[in-house]
């Protein structure tokens, strides 16, 4: 095969259709709420980047250090040929499995962002010769078809997205990648874990301010995809810990009472002073709490590794 393929398997415009319902349904509901996916345009992409080097953001580096640590046992466990990576991003970390997969055929990285496939794709073809790359355009919680690539297959599903989902929503997500599983295949988990309230509420709530300016950048988004008039400056970033629903909230309070028009969708929002718009949820986890969601999912854990401060976990599972 060439080296380098990308499938859009939406129509162009299904991110659009979708961006449409997303904030319709979101903005005129009580509390109002806005998926997290629409963070990462190339702007929101770029931030993110940055809010993995901050010193408050642990996850990124407690993840590295256990793949760094971990990726021989993986690669020997799973002898993986497809690996898919699901929500790739920039293909940082991939690069310490990639290393470590000598077998390795074909990548797969599947996100919603054509620009960072399209680059993080280019530099691996670079680095990994022999290594063909198959990139899908993708929304991962949308149940996915993968290309005919050689197994044993390795799914992995790394950054602590996961939390990112509601209970209900992770269920459904992980049984939709149960079934994209064969005998012998596998799934690599990365899972944010509880720990001191402090240290989580830091990590989304740093002193630089880039957290606040990821979440402020979903009304830049939408102001350009929908002709909205939201003023980011009218609203301040709030990031808490929810301890009954071991998630962390990151919402936008509205410092004024103000009405945001939304052309696209012929619509008028109106926000009170101090309403709050929930812009994420990231959900933090405990090993026995995934062991049951991927049992009742059909899988296996084989595998819990963490990181030598027991901050973050990951997990490997077979069918
Ligand atoms: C990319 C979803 C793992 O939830 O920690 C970072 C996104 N939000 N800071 C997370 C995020 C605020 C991140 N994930």
């Amino acid at each position: 095969m060439s080296p380098f393929l990308l499938t859009r398997t939406l129509p162009e415009d299904a991110t659009d259709a979708a961006l449409r319902a997303d904030v319709l349904h979101g903005l005129t509901h009580t509390p109002k709420t806005l998926p997290p996916k629409w963070f990462y345009d190339a702007h929101g992409s770029e931030l993110f980047d940055r809010i993995t080097e901050l010193p408050e953001y642990y996850p990124t580096r407690a993840e590295r250090e256990i793949l760094i640590a971990r990726a021989p046992e993986i690669a020997a466990t799973t002898g993986a040929r497809t690996l898919v990576e699901l929500g790739s991003g920039s293909s940082e970390k991939t690069r310490h499995l990639l290393d470590a997969l000598p077998g390795l055929h074909t990548y797969v990285p599947v996100d919603v962002s054509e620009s960072a496939l399209t680059q993080a794709g280019q530099a691996l073809i670079a680095e990994h010769p022999g290594l063909g790359v198959h990139a899908l355009i993708a929304d991962f919680t949308g149940g996915l078809a993968l290309p005919g690539t050689p197994g044993p297959r390795l799914v992995a599903f790394l950054g602590g997205t996961i939390g990112n989902l509601l209970p209900a929503e992770r269920a459904t997500f992980l049984a939709s990648v149960r079934a994209l599983l064969s005998p012998g295949d596998t799934l690599l988990l990365g899972t944010d874990l509880v720990k001191d309230e402090s240290v989580l509420v830091a990590a989304y709530d740093d002193a630089a301010g880039v957290t606040a300016e990821f979440n402020k950048n979903v009304l830049h988004v939408v102001n350009r995809e929908l002709g909205a008039d939201f003023d980011p400056d009218a609203f301040a970033h709030v990031a808490l810990w929810d301890d009954e629903h071991e998630w962390i909230e990151m919402r936008l309070r509205s410092l004024t009472d103000q009405t945001v028009k939304i052309p696209a969708l012929d619509l008028a929002v109106e926000f009170a002073d101090g309403e709050e718009l929930r812009t994420e949820i990231s959900a933090k986890f405990r090993e026995e709490g995934i062991r049951r969601e991927l049992a009742a999912a059909g899988l296996d854990l084989a595998h819990w590794w963490t990181d030598r401060e027991g901050r973050f976990a990951l997990s490997l599972s077979v069918v």
